[in-house]
C-alpha cells in the first residue's frame, strides 16, 4: 500500500502519538464486531440494550450469558497483526498512548504496555453492588453468580450504555488526544460517546489525524488521511514504511 509522504513524515516526527481503537482491530482475531456481537443465539438482541444496566435488571441471565459466550470467544481469540503493529509502533514513538474502547484485553495480550481500557475488561468480573472485582465464587450453579461477600449478583467489569466511564482512563485519554501531534483512529463506527469525540479533539487541536477503517465513518470526511481497508494488513505496512522492518 501506498502512504503519503506527509502521513509517514508526521509518523516519524511525532512527539507524542496518539491512536483509539473500535471493535474493528480485533475482526481479523475472529471476534465479532460490538455490532455484529448480536449474531447466532442472541440474533433477536440489540447489544446495547445487553450492554446496560436496564438489560441485567430485566434478564441477569441472559446478559451474564451473553458476555460467557463473548468472554469463551476471547479466550481462544490471538492478537492479530494489527495489534502486534501497534506494539511495535509503540516501541517507535517517543510518546505513545494507546486507548481503546474494546474489553477483550487483546492489545495487553500482544504486549501494548500504555493502553487505557475505557470501556473495561470484559474477562474481569465486580459485584454488581459493591463495584470490587472477584475472582473466585462458589459455582453453585446459580446464574449470575453471587458476590461472595454480600451475595448481589456478579457482572462483567465492563462500562454499559448509560453508566460513566472511569475518570482516569478518561483523562488520560483526553489529555492525550489534546496534546498529541499525530491521531489514529482504528476500526471504530465513530459512534459511542464520549469515545468518538477523542478524534475530533485531536482534529481541533491541530493533530495530524489518520483514519483505518474499510468503511467510511462521520470523521472520515474531516481527516487528511484515510486508509481504506483492515487494520491486520494496513498496519504492519504502515509501521514498515515509516520505521522500516519489525521491531
Ligand atoms: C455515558 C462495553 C453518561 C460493553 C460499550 C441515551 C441513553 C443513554 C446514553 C446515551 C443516550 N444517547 C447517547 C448516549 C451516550 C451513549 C452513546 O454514545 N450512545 C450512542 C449509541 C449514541 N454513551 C454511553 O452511554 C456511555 N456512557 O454516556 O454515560 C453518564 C455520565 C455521567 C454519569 C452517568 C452516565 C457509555 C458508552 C460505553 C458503552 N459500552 N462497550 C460491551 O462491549 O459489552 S460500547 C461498544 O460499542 C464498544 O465498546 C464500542 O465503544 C462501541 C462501538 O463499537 P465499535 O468499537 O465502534 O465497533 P462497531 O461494531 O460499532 O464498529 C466496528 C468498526 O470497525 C466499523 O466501523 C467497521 O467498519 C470497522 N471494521 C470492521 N472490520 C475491520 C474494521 N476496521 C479495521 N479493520 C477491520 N478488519
Amino acid at each position: 500500500m501506498d502512504f503519503s509522504p506527509a502521513m509517514i513524515t508526521a509518523l516519524r516526527q511525532a512527539s507524542h502519538i496518539a491512536v483509539l481503537t473500535g471493535a474493528g482491530i480485533s475482526a481479523e482475531s475472529q471476534i465479532p464486531t460490538f455490532r455484529e456481537s448480536h449474531t447466532g443465539l442472541y440474533a433477536k438482541y440489540n447489544p446495547q440494550e445487553l450492554a446496560s444496566p436496564e438489560g441485567f435488571r430485566k434478564d441477569p441471565k441472559l446478559v451474564w450469558e451473553w458476555y460467557a459466550w463473548r468472554r469463551s470467544m476471547v479466550t481462544k481469540a490471538e492478537p492479530n497483526p494489527g495489534h502486534k503493529a501497534l506494539v511495535d509502533m509503540e516501541k517507535h514513538a517517543k510518546n505513545f498512548t494507546l486507548i481503546t474502547q474494546n474489553v477483550d484485553g487483546l492489545h495487553i495480550r500482544a504486549g501494548s504496555k500504555n493502553v487505557l481500557e475505557l470501556h473495561g475488561n470484559l474477562m474481569k468480573t465486580r459485584c454488581s453492588q459493591e463495584n470490587t472485582l472477584v475472582t473466585e465464587w462458589e459455582d453453585d450453579k446459580t446464574i449470575p453468580p453471587k458476590c461472595p461477600t454480600c451475595g448481589a449478583f456478579l457482572r462483567p467489569d465492563v462500562v454499559w450504555f448509560g453508566e460513566k466511564l472511569p475518570t482516569i482512563p478518561l483523562q488520560k485519554a483526553t489529555l492525550a488526544a489534546t496534546s498529541c501531534q499525530v491521531f489514529l483512529s482504528i476500526g471504530t463506527s465513530t459512534i459511542v460517546e464520549p469515545a468518538a469525540s477523542l478524534p475530533f479533539l485531536a482534529l481541533h487541536q491541530g493533530a495530524d489525524v489518520i483514519e483505518v477503517n474499510p468503511e467510511p465513518t462521520p470523521l472520515s470526511k474531516q481527516v487528511a488521511f484515510t486508509l481504506r481497508g483492515a487494520a491486520g494488513i494496513i498496519l504492519p505496512e504502515l509501521v514498515q514504511a515509516a520505521w522500516g522492518l519489525g521491531g
